[in-house]
């Protein structure tokens, strides 16, 4: 938090309050400054003169005051000041919020004399801080409000917002109850010793019907309900269990939830003259694009941003690929493979109009190579065939070209359009948002960032290699400090620490 501390000569510490300008800064019929903190209400009362009320201090929560900014002796603009009191207010402090004309000058002159006044300077989000500090906003909840401003599609704010009103940190808190339920249910078995230790029970056989040998990974290890199932239904495996779904089905939700807040980068790659622009045109559904006849007219890349089916695709048009002399052609395919490197998707596209070829041959080189330096991360497809969706255009020409040969290369069939009549795009679409699950139920948890993600794995892969100390009797103490590292893990999700 910006709030500063600032020591005073006879060692009183004291708090500024922020100002914060929190309207985008360009031309606009209104801009709002933000002063929050516990002089907030002292400090416009010595820039601001309002009618019928002499002095701001006297104001009430939730009214509006009409007035004017002064600097000095000069009048900078009329505004609206609106009041929320320490308790009543979304930071946790007195909030002064200064509505003034829209436009740069105005804004930074009420700004700057604002932090002239005494207040300290800072960027908006400093405010969403404040609020957490004060236990008004949960760190998800203030993670989730940083995203919807750069949300870039409609779905995207909506499954944002749900985010923001609580959906995934009471999933988080739903984890913390079992968490402390399995607690109590190792309390109580501890206290009966009615069974003996797992290790004991089945030593050196290694053939227990219920739970496999313990192992350092998790990789053979089976997914929690099936080896509780088979005779482990007590309490604590139960749990256990529940806990173990309930992680599982929030990392589902994490590619989705990713992709709407960091836009999926979907490179479309060809030789020249197969119809990349035009495909981009069609998607777009408007004329944004060089398109000519003539090979290799993209010499650069192009981006836009796009919706399909609310997720957001940076959408790159590249340089067709060939073997090539001219200096300038070779700089654009050095752009082109650039581009391929940085992407989540690629749409290769193919003409039905020519014969496969050398240049074809390329691309599907390419495209390889892309596969090899693939990023893998668990959570997108990147570095997966299924990253690669094959596109035959000019399907309303003869066809001449080996389909067979790209579809066994690439280990899927191929997409087959026409870009210049628009034909057959439903399926393309299908198959850029097949992996995230688009259906959507209002306040679902979903995981939407990196820190979430890596944390709800971290939990994941703790209950799965360890689940068998925490279910086995007599291992109490260990499965105590696993419960600890779980709840840990949670309280960090949700608190961001
Ligand atoms: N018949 C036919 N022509 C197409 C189709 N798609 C693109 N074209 C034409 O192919 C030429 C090259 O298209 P363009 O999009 O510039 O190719 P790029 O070099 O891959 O970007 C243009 O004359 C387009 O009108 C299609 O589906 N059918
Ligand atoms: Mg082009």
């Amino acid at each position: 938090m910006e709030r500063i501390h600032e020591s005073k000569e006879d060692g009183f510490i004291e708090c500024k309050p922020i100002a914060s300008i929190v309207t985008p800064l360009g031309e606009g019929g209104i801009g709002k400054v933000i002063v929050s903190g516990p002089d907030a209400l002292s400090v416009v009362n010595k820039v601001f003169q309002g009618k019928g009320i002499d002095d701001l201090r006297k104001a009430m929560s939730y009214k509006l005051y009409y007035g004017y900014i002064f600097d000095g002796g000069q009048r900078i603009d009329e505004v609206i000041v609106n009041i929320a009191k320490k308790g009543d207010s979304f930071t946790g402090e007195d909030v002064v919020e200064v509505n003034c004309h829209g436009g740069i000058r105005v804004l930074m002159r009420i700004h700057e004399c604002l932090q002239f006044a005494g207040a300290k300077g800072a960027a908006w989000d400093a405010l969403l801080l404040q609020s957490y500090e004060n236990n008004k906003m949960d760190f998800i909840r203030k993670e989730a409000l940083l995203e919807v401003v750069r949300a870039r599609t409609r779905f995207g704010v909506k499954v944002l917002l749900d985010q923001n009103a609580g959906a995934l940190s009471e999933a988080l808190k739903k984890g913390l109850e079992i968490i402390e339920k399995i607690r109590q249910a190792l309390h109580k078995g501890s206290s009966r010793h009615e069974t003996i230790p797992y290790t004991e029970q089945h030593k050196g056989e290694g053939k227990s019907p219920l739970i496999p040998p313990c192992k350092n990974g998790i990789s053979n290890i089976p997914p929690l309900k099936k080896w509780c199932k088979g005779g482990f239904s007590d309490e604590t495996s139960v749990l256990i269990s529940a806990l173990s779904e309930h992680i599982e089905s929030l990392l589902e939700t994490a590619s989705l939830g990713m992709a709407l807040t960091s836009p999926q980068v979907l490179v479309i790659l060809g030789k020249p003259n197969v119809g990349k622009s035009t495909i981009i045109n069609t998607i777009l559904g408007e004329e944004r694009m060089i398109v000519h006849h003539e090979p290799g007219t993209t010499r650069d890349y192009v981006s836009e941003l796009i919706s399909i089916e609310g997720i957001p695709f940076e959408l790159v048009d590249t340089a067709g690929m060939r073997d090539t002399s001219d200096k300038l052609e070779a700089l654009s395919i050095e752009l082109t493979l650039e581009q391929v490197h940085r992407s989540d998707k690629v749409i290769a596209v193919f003409d039905n109009s020519r014969p496969f070829d050398q240049e074809d041959e390329g691309i599907l080189n390419t495209l390889n190579s892309w596969l090899k330096t693939g990023n893998f991360d668990n959570l997108s497809q990147k570095g997966d065939m299924k990253a690669i969706i094959p596109v035959i255009n000019k399907c309303d020409l003869p066809t001449k070209l080996n389909r067979l040969r790209i579809e066994s290369a690439l280990q899927q069939s191929a997409c087959c359009i026409s870009a210049v009549n628009s034909n057959e795009f439903e399926e393309l679409h299908r198959r850029l948002t097949e992996e995230f699950d688009t259906v959507y139920k209002p306040m679902k948890p979903i995981l939407f960032n990196r820190r979430q993600y890596l944390l709800m794995t971290q939990a994941d892969i703790l209950i799965k290699q360890d689940a068998e100390c925490l279910i086995a009797k007599g291992g109490t103490s260990k499965a105590l400090q696993i419960i600890n590292e779980l709840k840990d893990i949670f309280t960090s999700c949700l608190k961001g620490h």
